[in-house]
């Protein structure tokens, strides 16, 4: 059949829902703004006390003030559905944008009156555009008092240019947003108006879901959520056809293997409430229950005629770190599980819910090889997993190369610090032999620069902590994946060797004391070490076998004790992505619910 002789169908519009994604660079005020648009349609009692960036509902989302999630929400202005997914800005989160873009029609694109566009704004309007999506966009943050709004939207045109939209794409609706305090207005220099504004620009420029009628049920499927009394929920769209409680439904997997279930709860949406439903019908975003055997990316479809849709893509993970099960002789002693049976199916249940995570077997049973999109994601994986109770050891991180024509290629990172000027000499001396190359200088103004490297990632495992030390705390960093090149050659490891405890025991300030001239410890008088243990970074390249829990001899002379009157500089206490960015090849990261531990992979000096 020619494509001339195939009936135009007719698509049908649901007139009362819009979707819409919230997207933008970390920290320019998108969970911000969900929570304005919340409020403003009356979703809370007056009140109802109600936390700040109320969607960031997770412990770490809340604890680091940074989403790690998509998340859906609705709200309904004068009787329109508009279906709103709060995104990440995180780069190493960027899968969930990715994700989440299949959900919804248009974009609200988010952008820093002061900062202006970000790489990871590039990054998610470029997937926006790709998408064909119709974008709005929000220059959020005009009550900063180094605003530069008018620039701001000249650059967000340039963007805009340079991403390839089409004319319509680029003939956008502006607001000019304070997110805070649940407002906006059409012109710079015009009224605060709250958002109902924005609310009508997006029933009027954002179009409606279209359908054909006579599709059987397409239901994709973007996420995976839980609950309490139903169990599994799966979260998706419907595109075509309806569904209803009762229902029989069949999974089309990705290995293009079938499988039917019966649909036993249908959710929608109402604020941060999910509210049974009997029926879901094309362009709505539901929850249903009852689905087995299901992953994100799959379809659920009718069980006569199933016509599954194209699965879900995101960009492949850069980054893998080895998880193996904890063997030090601290082990199970802290933690609730250990073997590498509940590690397995932890994990294979994480890469389930989360697309842009993979994870593989290894040639070891105890051992699996977990890939993802950066450091960061990859730590809050790890963090997850100690608060439910997990032990395990991690390796160092690798990058993940590929070979293309021929050639060796790798992971390339695209580095951006933004640092007060008097640093820029020693930010660039530390990238130098990482194999990083200067691409572009900004004035910040009021002293500060912007500068942008491409790198290695391989040259960027550890740099946050370092950057941090060589300009006091005053640089941000931020980082995305900037495709492959080939292999740069040698990057130097860290420069230091470690202080390994040659013995188990209980350490002393006596031998704290001692080893201070040797280099930084991390550990202070009265933990517990074992053999092999890391207990501190030696100033030489080379590793250093001590004895961390030595006595003071005792003599006759009853000085008052010595021991108690040294004064120890504190230990550096590492955090978890610390303790990742420092291990070198042959050491791993102990972590338990209780504590981080760094070791030699073999505890024996004689096995090193
Ligand atoms: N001055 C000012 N601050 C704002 C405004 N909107 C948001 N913020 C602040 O910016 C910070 C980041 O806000 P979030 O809403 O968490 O940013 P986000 O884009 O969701 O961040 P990620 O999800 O981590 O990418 C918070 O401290 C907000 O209070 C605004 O309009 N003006
Ligand atoms: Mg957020």
């Amino acid at each position: 059949m020619t494509a001339a002789t195939v009936a135009p169908v007719e698509l049908e519009e649901r007139t009362d829902i819009r979707n819409v994604a919230i997207i933008a660079h970390v920290d320019h005020g998108k969970t911000t703004l969900v929570d304005a648009m919340l409020w403003q349609s009356g979703i809370f009692g007056e009140h109802e006390s109600v936390n700040e960036r109320v969607m960031d509902s997770i412990d770490l989302e809340r604890e680091r003030g940074i989403t790690i999630m998509a998340k859906n929400t609705a709200i309904v202005y004068r009787g329109t559905r508009i279906n709103v997914v709060d995104t990440p800005g995180h780069a190493d989160f960027g899968g969930e944008v990715e994700r989440t873009l299949a959900l919804v029609d248009g974009v609200l694109l988010l952008v820093d009156a002061s900062e202006g566009p970000l790489p990871q704004t590039r990054f998610v309007l470029s997937k926006a555009l790709e998408a064909g999506l119709t974008p709005l966009v929000l220059i959020n943050k005009i009550d900063r008092s180094d605003a530069r709004p008018s620039e701001v939207l000249d650059l967000v045109y340039d963007l805009f240019i340079d991403l390839g939209a089409s004319e319509e794409q680029l003939d956008f609706p502006v607001f000019y947003c304070n997110a805070r305090r649940g407002v906006c207005r059409r012109e710079l220099d015009g009224e605060d108006q709250p958002l109902a504004a924005l609310f009508e620009e997006i029933i009027a420029t954002v179009p409606p879901p279209t359908y054909d009628p006579s599709s059987p049920l397409q239901l994709l499927v973007t996420s995976l959520d839980y609950d309490d009394y139903v169990g599994r929920l799966v979260v998706g769209r419907i595109f075509g056809g309806s569904i209803e409680k009762g229902q029989r439904v069949v999974t089309c997997k990705l290995d293009g293997s079938m499988i039917a279930s019966k649909v036993t709860v249908i959710y929608s949406y109402k604020g941060l409430q999910r509210i049974e439903v009997n029926e879901a019908h094309p362009g709505d975003i539901i929850a249903v229950a009852g689905i087995e055997d299901v992953a994100i990316g799959e379809t659920l479809c009718d069980l006569g005629s199933p016509r599954p849709l194209p699965p879900i893509r995101v960009e492949e993970p850069t980054l893998s770190m080895r998880f193996s099960v904890n063997d030090s002789p601290a082990a199970g002693k802290e933690g609730r599980y250990v073997t590498s049976r509940k590690l397995r199916e932890r994990l294979y249940k994480e890469s389930l819910h989360n697309v842009a995570i993979r994870i593989d077997d290894t040639e070891t049973p105890d051992c699996f090889e977990v890939a993802g999109r950066g450091e960061l994601q990859l730590s809050i994986l790890v963090e997850t997993m100690r608060r439910e109770g997990y032990e395990l050891c991690l390796g160092k991180p690798q990058v993940l190369t590929r070979t293309i024509d021929g050639i060796l290629h790798e992971p390339m990172e695209l580095l951006m610090v933004d640092c007060p000027e008097e640093y820029v000499g020693t930010v660039s001396r530390q990238l130098g032999p990482r194999k990083g190359r200067m691409i572009e200088t900004t004035h910040l103004g009021s002293g500060r620069m912007r500068l942008e490297f491409k790198v290695p990632a391989r040259g960027l495992i550890g740099i946050r902590s370092q950057f941090l030390e060589v300009t006091r705390g005053t640089a941000i960093l931020f980082r995305l994946s900037a495709g492959y090149a080939p292999w740069c050659g040698d990057i130097p490891e860290r420069s230091t060797g470690s202080l390994v405890a040659d013995r188990v025991g209980r350490v002393t300030s006596f031998a704290c004391d001692r080893l201070a001239s040797r280099g930084v410890l991390h550990v202070a008088p009265g933990d517990v070490v074992y053999q092999g243990q890391i207990i501190g970074e030696n100033n030489r390249p080379s590793d250093l076998d001590v004895n961390i829990t030595k006595e003071k001899k005792l003599t006759n002379m009853r000085a008052a004790s010595a021991d108690d009157m040294v004064k120890l500089t504190p230990p550096r206490r590492l955090s978890l992505e610390e303790a990742i960015e420092f291990i070198r090849g042959d050491e791993l990261v102990e972590v338990t619910p209780k504590a981080f531990r760094l070791r030699k992979k073999a505890l024996h000096p004689g096995q090193r």
